[in-house]
């Protein structure tokens, strides 16, 4: 008998069929964050990373032109199994021949080539605007400065961006996440909490005056609880996003790295999907902070599969990965970080999930207790490399990347 053969018949036994597990997992879609190839730098401006985010570290080979940064996304999305769409931010506009259009200006025609890329590949795209490492950035403000002329600036390039959506939705004929973030904050103690706030969501709500079709481009809104250099206040917090969207009929997303530590969005999800048709996610890895670090196949992370799995809400979670990792090979932290979102669904779709609810409901918490730490040590691996052989995959993915690393980051 294979081990493949053999970890079926284990997990038979915990009346888990692998193989349903295994044609379910494939489908369910990520959407893999562009900005990993280039630590967040994009194609728009010579601006340093701004907004209280910080990529660390120098490894060579990033990703300095579009050619390169598809060329990475190629071989990295290679490595992956799996439903893929591809996240781009609005800073990775592609300018041709000398044009350059501020952020208030761009266009469809800016991000064509990534449609091209897109469609020649069958890739959905999601898309993000921008509003950071950008000089009208005015003193961490943009969508609640008190200067009318930045307000006016970031809206009307939320309002091009959510154009350049539903672009990406008609081209594409997939449907279309737009994830607006914005860095707002203080760094000391605020004299006006409300005001910044209040002035965000006049924003927001100039902003989805924007026409759009409501059925292909999903606008989500992201929080955050503060940013390096923004400690203090941070304007679009937890309660301000959760609100604003509940009350606007928009899908809130709650990153991981944005809570404080003891807080696990693995709970929340559930609180969400309670009011919400659809939520959505940035799955990372905070370590002490917001530092974004690569996602492992780790408690958490098989924490927060799990509450999509067993509530039935795959199809109703928009999962989107997002850290940016500049210490280590680019492709690898990609690859590794997305495989272990892909790995985390595959084991919840191997938990006895119906019988340990029903374990819970008849307060039958010792036994529940016993068959979570089974699962733990159930053969999982084998099923994870009978997947990856089925997409023509192996778990030992690191000769290609080093070999990449050679013929091709390392000549850059
Ligand atoms: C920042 C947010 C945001 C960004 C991306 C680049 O803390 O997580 O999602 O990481 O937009
Ligand atoms: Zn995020």
């Amino acid at each position: 008998m294979s081990r493949y053969e053999e970890a079926k018949r284990i997990y038979a036994g915990f009346g888990v069929d692998a193989e349903k597990a295994l044609a379910a997992v494939s489908a369910i879609p990520i959407s893999v964050h562009c900005w990993q190839g280039d630590d967040v730098v994009g194609f728009d401006s010579k601006e340093a990373l701004s907004g209280g985010i910080q990529t660390t570290g120098n490894y060579p080979g990033k990703a300095t032109t579009p050619e390169q940064l598809m060329a990475d996304i190629d071989k990295a999305f290679s490595m992956m199994p799996g439903a893929k769409k591809l996240n781009l931010h609005a800073c990775y506009a592609i300018f041709e021949d000398g044009e350059f259009a501020d952020r208030d200006k761009i266009a469809p025609k800016h991000f064509k080539k990534w449609v091209d890329f897109a469609n020649e590949r069958g890739l959905g795209l999601d898309f993000n605007p921008t509003l950071f490492s950008h000089p009208m950035v005015k003193d961490n403000l943009t969508l609640s400065s008190p200067d009318e002329t930045v307000r006016t600036f970031w809206i009307e390039h939320c309002k091009r961006c959510i154009e350049i959506s539903d672009y990406f939705a008609c081209a594409t004929g997939k449907p279309c996440v737009m994830n607006i973030w914005i860095p707002d904050g203080f760094k000391d103690i605020p004299a006006d909490r409300l005001g910044p706030r209040m002035r965000f969501a006049a924003s927001l709500d100039e902003i989805l005056k924007t026409p759009y079709d409501k059925e292909k481009v999903f606008i989500t809104l992201e929080s955050k609880v503060f940013g390096i250099g923004l400690e203090a206040y941070t304007v679009g917090s937890s309660e301000f996003t959760l609100g604003y969207a509940a009350s606007r009929g928009i899908t809130p997303l709650m990153d991981n790295g944005h809570y404080h530590p003891t807080e696990m969005v693995s709970d929340k999800i559930s609180s969400l999907l309670c009011y919400h048709k659809r939520i959505a996610l940035h799955v990372t890895r905070p370590m002490r902070w917001d530092s974004d670090h690569v996602v492992l196949f780790d408690a958490e992370t098989m924490e927060i599969a799990k509450e999509i799995v067993r509530n039935d809400a795959i199809g109703r979670v928009f999962i989107a990965t997002d850290y940016f990792d500049a210490s280590i090979n680019r492709i690898s932290a990609w690859v590794t970080g997305v495989r272990s979102v892909r790995k985390a669904l595959l084991f919840a779709l191997l938990q006895p999930n119906r019988k340990m609810k029903k374990l819970q409901d008849n307060a039958q918490f010792s036994e529940l207790m016993v068959l979570s730490e089974r699962m733990k040590t159930a053969p999982f691996g084998d099923i994870w490399n009978e997947y990856l052989a089925r997409e023509g995959l192996s778990d030992d993915y690191f000769g290609e990347i080093a070999a990449y690393e050679k013929d091709v980051l390392f000549k850059r």
